[in-house]
């Protein structure tokens, strides 16, 4: 029973558009109620009616160390009572600026703002501004935050609702927006011969937003050259990528240098952030150093950056990816290994600490393979797992995080969870 639950959900369907604030928590793309969460502490949350579930979601990204981790949580504690936002430069916005330059190997100078659709929405504008065209192509199924020109055959919210596109952007900008499959590089290589106006391709390096798809070896290279041979800029979007599967990001891992980077998530601890860089000739084209405008009052505002700063701090130590690349890979072999004996078809993807269980017989490589996945068997997977303490990202289409807090025992309850839930999912 999630009596609280189903309650504070009533309530708030008449108060807030679908009773949520970000549409997949309405857990249309499993059904049911959402759980109205109460409190978090390490890998777990915690509901409402007192139900404490193993967390894969993990703020879709940003508790890399667990929840409420006992340093951030004092550290923000300590600069809230200092106050909490001043719209004038502070100490730990050059800090935070410094621990994101040294990790990210393309960065030199980098803006804040508050939100990864913030940070991708900006680095279209200066793409655009730098080359002084304007076309942009992106991938379908990525999603690279809810700005107008991003809106189109996009994943995550949008592939869940099933909605092609969003009533409200104008067609003449959707018009703007050339959409390509994922993993195709002679798709891109065509789009390249057709126009000459490509501004910048963005794309999420290892895609989460339609689930976890990896590039094929080699695309992510094909890409860069594309893109560097017909004069437009590389925007990887690194919003969960970066700090997640590799300190530096996909382009650490991958050896790849983008023109322009955007990030968010891990590098504000929980708290509200995000932010794009660059090479300094880039970046210099940024108001108040150049013409392009971009701006905002809660901008690097002391908390987020304190919360960033430890988090990325505790990431420093080169360990701490091995950790996560194990317990997610012990994981991810369980789940596929537990699937197995129930008789189910999945198809496991993971990189580093990023993973997803499709519900379908064929490799997942991009949207038109992910959307193959039965969302009803999902559905049903999901509910059987919050049934034995689970908490799976309410959609097919969204990636799964394991945090640090995730240790052994709890990667190895939760491959316990999962064998009774794929066995009896069918029968529930
Ligand atoms: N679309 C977000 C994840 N890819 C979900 C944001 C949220 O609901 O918090």
């Amino acid at each position: 029973m999630s009596l609280k639950s189903e309650q504070l959900f009533a309530t708030a369907q008449n108060l807030i558009p679908g009773g949520v604030n970000s549409p997949v928590r309405a857990f249309r793309g499993v059904g049911g109620t959402p759980r109205f969460i109460q409190s978090a502490r390490g890998a777990t949350i915690t509901d409402v009616d007192g139900k404490t579930y193993i967390d894969y979601v993990g703020s879709w990204g940003p508790m890399i160390l667990g929840h409420a981790d006992e340093e951030v949580v004092a550290a923000v504690q300590q600069v809230a009572a200092r106050g909490m936002s001043f719209g004038a430069p502070s100490e730990l916005e050059v800090e935070l600026a410094q621990e994101v330059i040294d990790a990210v190997p393309s960065i030199e100078m980098v803006r804040m703002v508050s939100s990864g659709t913030e940070a991708t929405m900006s680095a279209i504008r200066l793409a655009r501004g730098v080359t002084g065209r304007t076309k942009l192509v992106k991938f379908e199924g990525c999603y690279h935050g809810h700005a107008d020109s991003l809106l189109v055959k996009a994943g995550s919210g949008v592939a869940t609702l099933g909605l092609p596109d969003s009533p409200g952007v104008p067609a003449a900008l959707a018009q703007n927006t050339l959409t390509l499959p994922f993993n195709n590089a002679a798709a891109l290589e065509q789009v390249f011969a057709e126009h000459a106006d490509i501004a910048a391709v963005i794309i999420e390096p290892v895609v989460g937003n339609m689930g976890c798809v990896p590039p094929k070896p080699g695309y992510l290279e094909a890409v860069r050259t594309l893109t560097r041979n017909h004069g437009a800029l590389l925007i990887f979007d690194e919003v969960m990528t970066g700090f997640r599967i590799a300190r530096g990001g996909a382009q650490e891992r991958y050896g790849i240098t983008p023109d322009i980077t955007t990030l968010g998530k891990i590098i504000g601890g929980g708290l509200p952030v995000g932010a794009y860089g660059g090479s300094r000739d880039i970046m210099n084209s940024v108001a108040p150093a150049g013409a392009v405008y971009q701006a905002g009052t809660l901008s690097g505002n002391p908390l987020s950056m304190t919360a960033g700063l430890v988090t990325l701090r505790r990431l420093r130590d080169e360990s701490v990816y091995e950790q996560l690349e194990n317990s997610t890979k012990k994981l991810c072999g369980g789940l596929a290994a537990a699937a197995q004996e129930a008789g189910v078809t999945t198809v496991t993807n993971r990189v580093g600490s990023m993973w997803t269980s499709f519900f379908t017989s064929e490799p997942v490589v991009d949207w038109d393979s992910a959307n193959k996945s039965d969302r009803q068997r999902y559905g049903k997977f999901f509910h059987a797992m919050l049934n034995e303490g689970v908490y799976l990202a309410p959609s097919q289409f969204e990636a799964a995080f394991v945090s640090l807090a995730h240790t052994d025992e709890i990667i190895e309850q939760t491959i316990e969870a999962a064998r009774k839930a794929l066995t009896r999912m069918d029968a529930d």
